[in-house]
């Protein structure tokens, strides 16, 4: 009896599980451009642009490999806009009553496939190193779910990095030493830009007439679009930016979206690049001297420690995750995130960028548009929404830990042990931006005081209750009560000023 194989855009992988589950000679592989999974959010259209490109071109490969594939194009007539509509229209075209398929990294498609009305067999996404159970493992139990501790695990399971039993160099964490501002200059210069060739031509095309109208730009696209040209990118990063990357991992300059970082969580995520195989270039490069430790090490702690610690975190949580709001927070989010201007020159330089690149790195989308919704006190699930449809990188799996978790605080502390929150001293110490900017850092009140000092305050003293007894806040705290209580006054009806600015729609 004939089966489909349904392959997702962000499961172009040709180990992928599906595939090793299904029979060449007799099953027909289903991919399917649908307009519910290209606008369930208002996807950047370079995202769009890259899975619909990558995903054409995994389908020829698929078909030069002896697959056969129904391959639905998102202005094809008969096209039903959903994958499953797209999948019963196949089964009943072909007389299929069975579907195979590789778990999808959202609880929204999860569910949709569980309800279908043919039986669909979802087998583990074994792309990632750690499985649902032996994260559910580590995680009983324990009163809190550090990352660091789930990724020596991980070390130890991979052999990444150990000289038998032990870390190399005798250390698991190089952190503090990935800390440094901003170089003068950057001496690289960025990622492998692939010039589009006919295929991916052709979806720009239908991606400008279709999605035209959401934040971002699609041209110029330069995005890898198979596995090969994600391979070239991997190498050159490894050869011409990984030596730097620990050491400015953190670092924001006016001007340079890209700094040291690497720009392959597109391609993994998508599943042109697997993330061991990455990881593995990173050691060679260390092992053969050509990368000091606090890089290497850096660079493989996002990937075997949080990457795959955030979506652990995701399918532990369930489905519920993503409207999680536990500091209560209800201001909508601010149009400066969809490109208003905004005299905040972070602010205003990592939305420009997300709108140009489809990118931001992690200090930008932590420290920076993070921070401000958190301080603000927007509601996370916009802010999550936000995040999920501006860049190229982001699904579900990954993108809600990150946020709803790690940035927002939402999830009340699974994450994060405390807010990941600043005043301004930190973007300036870590950036040029403040240097361009028509606030002023050092003002803590008054005309042109940074938003971030402000707002910084009104945080905390708003959430008092929770905080204030969170061991590695109570020096904030402490210095909180130390300002003499005009000072105070003065910090809060000023940080309040701007905020009913903000919800006014003034320039601010
Ligand atoms: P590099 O800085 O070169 O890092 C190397 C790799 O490590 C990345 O490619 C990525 O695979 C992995 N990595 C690093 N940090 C994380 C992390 N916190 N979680 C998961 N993987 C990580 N990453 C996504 O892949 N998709 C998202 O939707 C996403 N949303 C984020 C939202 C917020 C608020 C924050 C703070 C972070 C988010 N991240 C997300 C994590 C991180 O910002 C991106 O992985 C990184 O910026 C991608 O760029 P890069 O490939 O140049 O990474
Ligand atoms: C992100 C995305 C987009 C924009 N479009 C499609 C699509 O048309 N067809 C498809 O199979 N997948 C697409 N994807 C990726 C899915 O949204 C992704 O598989 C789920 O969000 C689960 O991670
Ligand atoms: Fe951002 Fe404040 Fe610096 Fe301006 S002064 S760039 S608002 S941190």
């Amino acid at each position: 009896m004939v089966k489909l194989v349904l392959v997702l855009g962000d499961q172009l992988s040709p180990g992928l599980s599906a595939l090793r589950e299904a029979d060449k000679a007799s099953d027909i592989v289903v991919m399917a451009e649908v307009s519910d999974e290209a606008s369930y959010v208002q996807h950047h259209p370079k995202k769009i642009a890259f899975v619909f490109a990558a995903m054409r071109k995994f389908a020829k490969r698929l078909q030069d490999e002896g697959w056969a594939v129904d391959y639905t194009r998102l202005d094809d007539d008969d096209n039903s806009g959903s994958i499953t509509g797209e999948l019963m229209r196949r089964a009943e075209e072909h007389g299929a009553t069975e579907v195979i398929a590789t778990e999808p990294g959202e609880w929204r498609l999860i569910s949709l496939l569980e309800e279908m009305p043919i039986p669909v067999h979802q087998f583990a996404d074994d792309r990632f190193i750690a499985s649902h159970k032996e994260f559910e493992a580590w995680a009983e139990g324990r009163k809190d779910l550090r990352m660091e501790w789930f990724y020596r695990q991980m070390r130890r399971k991979t052999g990444l990095l150990m000289d038998g039993d032990d870390p190399v160099e005798g250390k698991w964490n190089f952190d503090h030493e990935n800390r440094k501002p901003p170089p003068g200059g950057i001496e690289f210069s960025g990622p492998m830009q692939f010039t589009p060739d006919d295929v991916v031509d052709e979806v720009l095309d239908l991606v400008e007439a279709r999605f035209g109208t959401h934040f971002g730009e699609l041209r110029p696209f330069w995005f890898a679009t198979d596995q090969e040209q994600a391979r070239r990118q991997l190498t050159r990063f490894v050869k011409h930016a990984l030596p730097s990357f620990g050491d400015y991992q953190d670092a924001m300059m006016t001007g340079e979206p890209f700094l040291y970082h690497s720009l392959v969580s597109f391609y993994i995520n998508a599943g042109l690049l697997d993330p061991i195989e990455v990881c593995e270039a990173v050691e060679a490069a260390y092992r053969s001297g050509d990368v000091p430790i606090n890089a290497a090490e850096g660079y493989i702690r996002q990937i075997i420690g949080w990457r795959e610690y955030m979506r652990g975190i995701y399918f532990l949580e369930g489905p519920d995750y993503v409207t999680r709001n536990k500091l209560g927070h209800d201001r909508d989010l601010p149009e400066f995130y969809w490109g208003s201007p905004t005299k905040m020159h972070c602010v205003s330089q990592a939305v420009a960028q997300t709108a140009e690149e489809a990118y931001a790195h992690h200090i930008q989308r932590l420290m920076v548009t993070g921070n401000f919704a958190l301080l603000a006190g927007v509601d996370p699930h916009q802010v999550h929404e936000w995040y999920l449809a501006v860049y190229a990188d982001a699904y579900e799996w990954v993108e809600a830990p990150n946020v709803i978790g790690m940035s927002q605080f939402a999830d009340g502390g699974i994450v994060g042990s405390k807010p990941y929150i600043s005043s301004g001293a930190y973007i300036n110490r870590m950036s040029n931006y403040c240097k361009s900017c028509d606030y002023s850092v050092s003002k803590k009140t008054g005309e042109g005081a940074c938003p971030f000092n402000l707002l910084y305050w009104h945080f905390m003293d708003r959430h008092r209750d929770r905080f204030e007894g969170n061991p590695r806040m109570g020096q904030m705290y402490r210095t909180w009560d130390r300002m003499d209580d005009a000072r105070k006054e003065t910090v809060l009806k000023e940080a309040g000023d701007w905020l009913v600015a903000l919800d006014q729609g003034e320039p601010v």
